[in-house]
């Protein structure tokens, strides 16, 4: 232990630390990936979802008979052919939930365009597909005007006498914040291949949580866990979206065990428009009350947010991540917070990366710009004035949440020197005197990185080689790297002797998986207890074989020598020895141990964006001139993957901030089916200039020292362009601007607010 607490220290002269290329690379970037939709087994049947045509109805009729009498179609199922099956779980995160699972197939009553309705199976997707277009779905409109729109859940968390701070306020202001609801288009749209036999099911699923789905599975069709095998080969990307089972992943794993064989079910890019997880969509409003020297005294904050039809297990997540987060890393002595939950007729609402953490950023981030314009203080030395002291760590909130360490105002510091802050100040001033609609935004943010537990196994092969298994997932971020570094970090053996096994609940008896930035500082823990604890069984092997003090061995380039007799033992020869032993291995695996490792609590990393934005006065395009950032991960595994989980995180951002929106009309048709319409970011979209830097301030509540990025460029990134917007609005006065930040919007406020024009006096 050292003076950062449990932080050991673990980065030495081996490879943590260290830009190690992605070993999984060559072979995904190569066609060498093989997702869910590239694997077929023998006589493996293809299942198409029905979905309904309307937004809400009773369903009155279901007429399969022209689709089962169509060509290589095997069967049809509807709901009724379901039969009761057990629910899938919901994550109760906050004390009041009214629970609405997933229904595998829609019952009695549609609630959203798109709701999966009938199940076609058939020889080949094309007939699958055919056929489902023959099934005739009748649905009764609905009687009145009622939506579904049932207030589900709450949150309700207050601290200190809020009235009090807000009546001796010297100044109050106040936000209203509308976030678009956005889709999380991981590159590969869902997928699930289900095989049943000898009483047992395997499913593969396209999912960031593969122990979970095994649960459910098992839940939901009545089976022991001992039953179900759940494998997640490479996934393309997940964001959230693929966090929870869905409908789809239940019925075509109920159809595997009913046809007794491989069934196979691949969703498009449009059907994942229409019925995947959807992210963000609340609303919040806030009001932050200050003293006349800029020192945050009360906030106050509702937030609504939308569920859609059915409750995925992380539902709650994001109300619950946005309250508690609220009011960042700021001190404010008194809060009052409420969030709700409704109902909506659409496609569920899940975790989106950031989950929760964005809309409270956003929120918080934009109350400090306002208060900065109305104190006429610079936005920059306001938040310097409030950030919690580097000295108070591990500190309280008034939500209850600890945060362990961190050094915001180091972060401003050196964010001002990084972008030469007041030199920029003083350009952006000069350029909107000679006319130029130009304006700079912060955003200030904390990511806390998850809770809990995750699994490792660590085992000696005979050869040697070092195999280690992880209950965190991969769906694309470069695990196979990270925890190859970790293990030969802890071993002092070189990367090439590593090999991490992942996504396959036969390999651990539990597991958590890849969700909540919370893979490495969790996931990578349990790996490194594993790897010590099976460093200690080598030391006792391999000190018994040399006959000397374990003290004296020395681990190095991947061998173990005796520092007195100069005996060098490799990893194989410790590995033949163990299994020759009386209590030896079994089989192949020498010396091998397991954990689940209990996080003391959540790592909670921090970052400050700046940005530049310039306007087309005539179009009212927004432009990033320039983009500066500080990130503060705790220890960095790999800094080249960091580098590209805050990059790809800015797009992300960006593209929430600027661009994306799922869009439904008024009888709850979804507008935004394709890519042509839902507008993803593209390369031509980022900053031309990207700057970024980093604090490591270590983790006090893991071994490694690490905290979490892969959520950080939502979280940031959609608040300091909202801010460098509004800041280059803010000589047309208020004016009500929301997300996405279209060029259209933004014209439309310039024709409002009457822009200056060059010779204006403003
Ligand atoms: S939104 Mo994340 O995959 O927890």
């Amino acid at each position: 232990m050292n003076a950062v607490g449990r932080f050991e220290a673990v980065k030495g002269r081996g490879p943590v630390g260290r830009s190690v290329r992605r070993r999984e690379d060559a072979r995904i970037l190569t066609g060498g990936g093989r997702y869910v939709d590239d694997l077929t087994p023998e006589g493996c049947l293809h299942l198409e979802f029905v979905r309904s045509v309307d937004a809400r109805g009773r369903l009155t009729a279901i007429d399969a008979e022209a689709a089962r009498a169509c060509d290589g179609v095997v069967a049809v199922f509807t709901a009724g052919d379901l039969g009761a099956l057990g629910t899938a779980a919901v994550n109760l995160l906050v004390p009041d939930v009214d629970v609405r699972p997933l229904e595998p197939l829609a019952r009695d009553m549609v609630q959203a365009a798109g709701q999966a309705v009938a199940a076609v199976v058939a020889t080949s997707p094309a007939a699958a597909r055919d056929a489902a277009q023959c099934v005739v779905v009748e649905v009764e409109p609905p009687s009145g005007e009622e939506e579904n729109t049932a207030a589900v859940s709450s949150l309700n968390i207050s601290h200190g006498d809020v009235d009090a701070a807000f009546a001796d306020a010297a100044c109050v202001v106040s936000a209203t914040v509308e976030h678009a609801l956005v889709s999380p288009a991981a590159l590969e749209p869902r997928a699930a291949l289900a095989d049943w036999r000898n009483g047992h099911l395997t499913a593969w699923l396209s999912t960031q949580t593969p122990y979970r789905a095994r649960e459910d599975l098992a839940r939901i069709l009545e089976l022991s866990m001992a039953q179900v095998r759940v494998i997640a080969p490479d996934v393309g990307g997940a964001f959230g979206g693929k966090a929870s089972i869905y409908p789809e992943d239940v019925v075509v794993a109920w159809a595997a065990r009913e046809l007794a064989g491989p069934v196979k079910w691949c969703s498009t890019r449009g059907d994942d428009l229409l019925s995947a997880t959807q992210g963000r969509g609340a609303r919040t409003h806030g009001e932050l009350a200050l003293s006349c020297d800029g020192r945050m005294l009360a906030l106050r904050a509702r937030m609504e947010f939308p569920h859609g039809h059915w409750m995925p297990y992380s539902a709650v997540v994001p109300m619950r991540n946005a309250a508690r987060i609220l009011p960042g890393p700021y001190r404010v002595g008194a809060v009052d917070v409420s969030a709700q939950g409704r109902m909506t007729n659409g496609p569920a609402v899940g975790i989106y990366r950031g989950a929760g953490r964005p809309e409270a950023a956003m929120l918080m981030e934009r109350l400090v710009e306002a208060a900065a314009r109305e104190l006429a203080l610079d936005p920059l030395e306001l938040r310097r004035r409030n950030v919690i002291d580097t000295q108070a760590f591990p500190y309280r909130t008034p939500t209850g949440e600890t945060l362990d360490s961190g050094d915001y105002g180091g972060l401003i510091d050196k964010l001002a020197t990084m972008a030469d802050y007041d030199g920029l100040r003083a350009e952006v001033a000069r350029r909107r005197t000679a006319g130029a609609v130009v304006g700079m935004g912060v955003g200030l943010y904390v990511e806390p990185c998850g809770q809990g537990w995750e699994s490792a196994s660590v085992t000696l092969r005979r050869d040697g080689r070092i195999v280690a298994s992880t209950g965190s997932s991969v769906q694309g971020q470069g695990r196979e790297t990270a925890f190859a570094q970790i293990v030969a970090e802890t071993l002092s053996v070189p990367l090439e002797q590593v090999a991490i096994r992942h996504g396959d609940t036969d390999q651990l008896s539990s597991g958590v998986g890849a969700l909540a930035s919370r893979s490495t500082a969790i996931g990578g823990s349990a790996i490194l207890r594993a790897c010590q604890a099976l460093r200690r069984q080598v030391a006792e092997v391999a000190a018994g074989l040399i006959g000397c003090a374990e003290e004296a061995l020395r681990f190095g380039e991947g061998a173990i020598t005796s520092k007195d007799t100069s005996v060098t033992l490799s990893w194989a020869d410790v590995a033949r020895h163990a299994l020759s032993a009386p209590s030896g291995g079994i089989e192949e695996a020498a010396l091998t141990e397991s954990v689940v490792y209990h996080a003391d609590g959540e790592a909670w990393s921090s970052g400050i964006c700046l940005a530049v934005v310039a306007i087309d006065r005539e179009t009212g395009t927004p432009k990033i001139e320039k983009f500066f950032w500080v990130d503060d991960a705790g220890v960095v595994v790999n800094p080249l993957m960091v580098h590209g989980q805050l990059v790809g995180g800015l797009a992300q951002g960006l593209g929430e901030a600027l661009m994306e929106r799922i869009v439904y009309d008024g009888d709850g048709q979804l507008l935004t089916g394709s890519f042509m319409d839902y507008a993803l970011p593209r390369a031509g979209d980022m900053p031309a200039s990207i700057e970024i830097d980093k604090l490591e301030t270590p983790a006090r509540t893991n071994p490694l020292g690490a905290k979490g990025v892969g959520e950080a460029g939502c979280i940031g990134v959609p608040a300091a362009l909202y801010n460098a917007v509004r800041d280059a609005l803010a000589p047309l006065g208020p004016c009500d601007l929301q997300m996405p930040l279209t060029s259209e919007k933004i014209w439309r406020v310039l024709q409002q607010g009457e822009a200056p024009r060059p010779g204006d006096r403003r």
